[in-house]
């Protein structure tokens, strides 16, 4: 889980995801989520948090209003593997 992906694994996983793409000049991926309002965005930031930290892999994000910015990488890897796109993944489930 935590070994860094080759490209083309890169590729086809961001294949499988609606909206993400590749940071420029860093080995991450990046969306932007937008909420209809404050308290939905903070409740869904709050089903991603514990469900991160239950999987020990947190995201980078910045919330404005009801707007979250999110960068996902492997800091420990130095890129991105596997984790990144299972928590993309619960992000996507969690719009649900
Ligand atoms: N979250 N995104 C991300 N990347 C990491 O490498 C990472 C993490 N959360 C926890 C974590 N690593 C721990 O394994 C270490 O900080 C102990």
């Amino acid at each position: 889980m935590r070994d860094k992906l080759s490209q083309e694994d890169i590729e086809k996983s961001l294949n499988d995801l609606q909206g993400w793409e590749l940071v420029e000049g860093r080995s991450a991926i990046t969306k932007t989520f937008e909420f209809k309002n404050f308290i939905e965005c903070f409740g869904w930031m709050s089903r991603v948090a514990l469900i991160s930290e239950k999987m020990d892999h947190h995201p980078e994000w910045l919330n404005i209003y009801k707007t979250v910015d999110v960068t996902l990488s492997t800091h420990s890897a130095d890129g991105l593997t596997a984790l990144d796109f299972k928590l993309a993944q619960k992000m996507e489930q969690q719009l649900l």
